[in-house]
């Protein structure tokens, strides 16, 4: 077993320099002139090369160290073909490659560049798991930097400089063709990467165990993370549906003749269309490319409806044309085919506004995200029965139901919030405020 050391070589650097990148971990195989650490001086950052292909056994170095020429980098288990006699290893002097400090002049103007969320949306392909390690490629610590800023993957660029090594081109170009491919919607999960958070190896922790996200998962995720970009504000308040439960109830054996399950949701979309008409500033999408404001002529509404799957949001068409039973029917149907995985995409489009209703688990309110171009959405909570003070001067207990309506300030103004659950509640304490 031959083992040597692999040195830091003359730099041209007298002082010792800052290890900002460590490329390989013991236990790598590595090849001759593969990248070992980064070194950063004041006025130059450069990679240093191996001088011999191996297997690290051991490593001297980690990042935050300084080092300076002749300092052990690492010990490397060498291949048969790198024998150690005198005159190879004279040879390997020779043919220690030249290290070429990439300029401050060229670290500034990498700086300089854009980060691409401001060229153009970022984007990152989750559905391949690369078989390479990032450290594993070749290329120089100015082009690491830049494909670390822009959330690049180095294993997935081609490389079109001498010896397979990366170019900065080659990562530009890569993210040129990723985000052609988000815009032609060929990657689900594009987007991720404004904002990502750079994750540490939670193996250090504890034990961890991964799993592929679904589709389904990957979208909502992505969705949310579009939406989250929306200037939103949600306005609380509180319906009093004790009539409306109570005649809720005295609805049940017809219900159960017609075979539908007449709860809250039909009558909160039944109410919620009755605002949207009221309110037709709720019911519109903003076209900021053309400086437009779509005001929709009909009241599609979607519902959440949270299944082992993850979260589908199908879509009621002209629910201010139904009535509360064939609401209610369309309801239970979509749901139970949601559940099932048996929703046409179809039926998830076109909404104008949603609700997601949190009732039948619990909790006393929350924020919902706009489904964008949707610009509002109905978060409601669960019911409780509470002492109201009424005009008479006497406490009353009073089922109040949550609701948190979250809208979209850059569409709908403050008053208008608080207009839309105010009506809202004056619906849903009285159901006769549905046939003005
Ligand atoms: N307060 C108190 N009780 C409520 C309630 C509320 N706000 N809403 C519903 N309930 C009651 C119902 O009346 C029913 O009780 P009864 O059988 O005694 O009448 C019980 O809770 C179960 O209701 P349900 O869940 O079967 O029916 P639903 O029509 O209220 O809800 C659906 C349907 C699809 C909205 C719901 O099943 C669901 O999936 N909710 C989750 C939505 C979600 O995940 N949102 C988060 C999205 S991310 O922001």
């Amino acid at each position: 077993m031959n083992i040597e050391e692999v040195l830091v070589p003359d730099t041209g650097n007298d002082g010792e320099m800052d290890v900002i990148e460590v490329a390989v971990s013991i236990g790598d195989v590595i090849e001759k002139e593969q990248t070992l650490i980064v070194l950063e001086s004041d006025k130059a950052t450069m990679e240093i090369p191996s001088s011999v292909a191996g297997k690290v056994v051991s490593f001297k170095l980690k990042s935050g160290d300084r080092a300076k020429s002749g300092d052990v980098i690492a010990e490397v288990e060498v291949t048969a073909s790198e024998t150690t006699n005198e005159v190879q290893q004279e040879k390997a002097k020779a043919e220690t490659p030249v290290i070429e400090p990439i300029k401050t002049a060229q670290r500034e103007n990498d700086a300089k560049q854009p980060p691409v969320s401001e060229q153009k949306n970022e984007t990152i392909e989750h559905s391949q798991t690369p078989e390479l390690s990032a450290a594993a490629v070749h290329a120089g610590p100015a082009v690491r930097k830049f494909a670390r800023e822009h959330a690049v993957d180095l294993t997935r660029v081609r490389a079109s400089g001498p010896r397979a090594r990366i170019l900065q081109e080659d990562v530009t170009q890569y993210i040129k063709s990723q985000i052609q491919r988000a815009q032609n919607g060929q990657i689900i999960g594009a987007g991720f990467s404004h904002g990502a958070v750079a994750l540490p190896d939670f193996k250090q922790f504890g034990e961890i165990s991964a799993q592929t996200m679904t589709k389904v998962h990957l979208k909502t995720a992505e969705n949310m993370q579009r939406s989250c970009q929306i200037p939103q504000v949600t306005q609380f308040d509180e319906a009093d549906i004790t009539a409306l439960e109570e005649f809720r109830k005295k609805q049940k054996n017809v219900a159960d003749q017609k075979g539908i399950k007449l709860t809250p949701i039909a009558f909160l979309l039944k109410a919620c269309a009755y605002a949207l008409k009221a309110l037709p500033q709720f019911n519109v999408s903003l076209d900021l490319a053309n400086q437009h404001i779509i005001q929709k002529h009909y009241v599609h509404i979607a519902f959440a409806v949270d299944t082992p799957y993850g979260l589908f949001v199908p879509v009621i068409r002209d629910v201010d044309k139904k009535g509360i039973w064939e609401i209610a029917g369309e309801c239970q149907d979509l749901a139970a085919r949601a559940r099932d995985k048996k929703l046409l995409p179809a039926e998830m489009q076109g909404a104008c506004f949603t609700i997601s209703s949190l009732g039948a688990i619990g909790g006393t309110s929350f924020t919902p995200i706009v489904n964008a171009p949707e610009v509002a959405i109905l978060g409601v909570s669960k019911a409780q029965i509470k002492p109201v003070y009424n005009a008479q001067g006497e406490w009353q207990p009073k089922l109040m139901l949550p609701l948190s309506l979250t809208y979209d300030h850059r569409a709908v103004n403050g008053a208008d919030g608080a207009r839309f659950t105010s009506l809202l509640g004056n619906v849903l304490s009285d159901l006769r405020e549905l046939l003005l």
